[in-house]
């Protein structure tokens, strides 16, 4: 787990495009299978992790943003401002075409949204391996006539092509940020996704909701006791912006904590069937939840 900024890039990735063009396929392919289990699991926020892809020095999520790519529910304004908000507290923004289909209605729908957002927007132009690569500059025009892109990258998720080129190039856009999900998430523990949101939860009720959308929980490490196997240790920071904030997770002489702690840990007990050691740290840690925090806020209203 790492915290610091040792040069470590992390940051948020929406995926956009109207149905059809590949968005799945283009994320099971480049997070993989255990990561489909993973987001089949219930959560509590709308805003859905799709899959982490962690490499040496970044960590690229891959988020959902609910509605967008459902254009057929037009948006209610609310709603609208809601999306465009969520846009903003990403790193790179997706919008997927299909290079075997001509700029439609549903584009530009979706376009229109992203016009005046600060974010770069990569247009990415799927299914190239049913593109003849002499028509491939005049299919990117069409899309660069429509929205100023930060990249046009050509790839085909089906097989593969470029999909490398097009991490690298996202990785490029990402800022210096915290790991924010062990590499070996999910690999390990499906349950890991829920097991923070119960120990959030758990902490936004006893804080009373003293610190609402400000806190976030990061599972360290899930692991079998060392002395009995039969004990599942869980480790678990729940992050804070300010020191107010810890004071108030804390509560005095740690009364509040050990609370947060007790009523977790039977949650998780109960999810994972198993006796389990909870550990439970607070951190302050000022900007790193800035994103996620909104990204919560969203959920939080619907
Ligand atoms: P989504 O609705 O945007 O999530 O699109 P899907 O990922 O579900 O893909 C829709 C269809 O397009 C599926 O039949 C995919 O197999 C197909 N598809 C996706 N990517 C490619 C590609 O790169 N090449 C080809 N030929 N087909 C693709
Ligand atoms: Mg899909
Ligand atoms: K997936």
């Amino acid at each position: 787990m790492q915290l610091e900024n040792n040069g470590f890039k992390s940051g948020f990735i929406s995926i956009i495009g109207r149905p059809n063009v590949g968005k799945s396929t283009f994320l099971n392919r480049v997070v993989g299978q255990k990561i489909a289990i993973m987001s089949d699991k219930p959560q509590t926020t709308r805003n859905k992790v799709q899959g982490v892809v962690t490499t040496n020095d970044s960590q690229m999520i891959f988020i959902d943003t609910p509605g967008i790519n459902e254009p057929r529910h037009k948006l209610g304004d609310f709603m609208l401002k809601v999306a465009k908000n969520t846009f903003r507290e990403v790193d790179v923004l997706l919008f997927v075409a299909s290079g075997v289909d001509r700029v439609g209605k549903e584009d530009r729908y979706v376009l229109e949204m992203l016009k005046g957002i600060d974010v770069p927007v990569f247009l990415v132009i799927n299914k190239i391996d049913q593109v003849h690569p002499d028509n491939l500059p005049k299919i990117i025009e069409s899309y660069r006539n429509e929205f100023d892109f930060a990249e046009a990258i050509p790839i085909s998720a089906l097989e593969g092509n470029n999909v490398e080129t097009l991490l690298a190039k996202i990785n490029e856009r990402l800022p210096e940020g915290p790991q924010y999900y062990p590499a070996d998430q999910i690999t390990d523990h499906p349950e890991r996704f829920i097991i923070s949101e119960l120990i959030r939860e758990k902490a936004l009720h006893l804080t009373r909701e003293e610190i609402p959308h400000s806190i976030a929980v990061v599972i360290e490490k899930i692991a079998p006791d060392s002395e009995n196997k039969n004990m599942i240790r869980v480790q678990a920071t729940i992050m804070v912006e300010r020191d107010s904030q810890k004071g108030i997770v804390i509560g005095k002489k740690g009364v509040l904590l050990k609370q947060i702690g007790t009523r977790a840990r039977q949650d998780i007990e109960n999810l994972l069937g198993s006796k389990v050691y909870l550990e439970l740290w607070v951190k302050v840690q000022k900007d790193w939840r800035n994103k996620a925090m909104h990204l919560r806020d969203f959920g939080f209203r619907e």
